[in-house]
């Protein structure tokens, strides 16, 4: 556990709007989920609402040279920026990362961006806590919109569309047949499609996108747009932006956006309720000693009793729990 005073000052800077006092939380709650508690007390009486964007795609579709490019277009509009790219083929958290510092450098001093990135692996709590805990922390910094950049569809350790409020599918040309697509779950998640890297093609790739889409339904009554980029340059990138703009006026006049909220939050709160439910289990049931205990008298006498020991944890244990009104 931090010292209190220790986080009390750092609060205090941060409602003051100091960006290094919001590393610096991020950096504990992401080490000391515990801490967490302590940390979002603070903020109580804040009702601070960003808007939740999620870029997502294969890896090395161009995620971060957009969302660098879509992200100067904020700023310049004066906005508050915070992202948060998710990188699961990284085994160390130095590693992508360094790769997106360099593509976003011209922009990363800028004082209304905010950026940190995460490997899949290591985060204290899991990956998808990390997410959320860090957007929770923009919103209370006040941020305007919050950027999850996260590599593919479907196979992370949390679905971007729980987190997000508008999810952006970004696709390069060569990607291959509809079916391939439809098959990738692609095809379901997008509120906005975008084909990037244009300078190489791409538009047999936009043309299947826009032809799938014409055989859904869509019961929102929103059909996703497909617009092409080229990320580099920047081309294209004020229609993909503006896009996004009409898609978050879409749901803002529509119930989806309270829908999408409300989702995020039973998302985590569910997450939460396993957490403890794990802990008080692992309390109550066997302690860390029992289950090394277990684990050793498998190894050492029979490593195929393993299945047995464990089901004999749970023999004649009468799991009693009463239900709170
Ligand atoms: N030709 C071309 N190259 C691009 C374009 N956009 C991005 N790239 C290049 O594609 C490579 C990957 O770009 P990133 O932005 O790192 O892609 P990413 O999807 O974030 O990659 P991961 O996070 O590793 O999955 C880099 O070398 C970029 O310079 C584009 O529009 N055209
Ligand atoms: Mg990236």
């Amino acid at each position: 556990m931090k010292k209190d005073n220790d986080i009390d000052d750092l609060i205090q800077r941060f409602k003051n709007g100091e960006k290094i006092a919001l590393a610096r939380l991020i950096t504990i709650i992401e080490n000391e989920p515990d801490n967490a508690v302590e940390i979002f007390k603070q903020f109580e009486t804040k009702n601070n609402e960003s808007y939740i964007v999620g870029i997502t795609g294969s890896p090395g579709v161009g995620k971060s040279t957009l969302t660098g490019a879509i992200t100067q277009k904020l700023l310049d509009d004066g906005k508050k920026v915070g992202i948060i790219s998710v990188d699961p083929t990284s085994p160390f958290s130095g590693g992508a990362f360094l790769g997106d510092r360099i593509r976003m450098t011209n922009i990363s001093l800028h004082p209304n961006l905010f950026m940190r990135s995460l490997a899949s692996r290591g985060s204290k709590g899991g990956l998808s806590r990390a997410v959320f805990d860090i957007s929770l922390l923009y919103e209370a910094f006040g941020m305007d919109m919050i950027i999850i950049e996260t590599v593919g569809a479907g196979q992370s350790e949390f679905e971007i569309y729980n987190l997000a409020y508008t999810v952006v599918v970004v696709l390069v040309p060569g990607y291959g047949d509809a079916i391939q697509m439809q098959k990738a779950g692609i095809i379901e998640i997008g509120d906005i499609y975008d084909v990037n890297k244009k300078d190489l093609g791409g538009e047999d790739v936009a043309a299947h996108v826009g032809m799938m889409l014409d055989d859904s339904v869509f019961q929102s009554g929103w059909r996703p747009p497909v617009s092409m980029t080229n990320a580099i340059t920047g081309e294209g990138v004020e229609e993909l932006t503006q896009n996004i703009f009409d898609h978050k006026e879409h749901v803002e006049l529509s119930e989806e956006l309270k829908n999408k909220k409300k989702n995020r939050f039973v998302y985590k709160v569910k997450a939460l309720i396993h957490e403890k439910i794990d802990e008080i289990l692992l309390e109550k049931l066997v302690n860390q000693q029992q289950i090394e205990k277990i684990a050793t008298t498998a190894l050492e006498n029979s490593k195929f009793k393993i299945y047995k020991s464990v089901n004999d944890v749970f023999d004649g244990v009468n799991i009693d729990i009463e239900k709170k009104e």
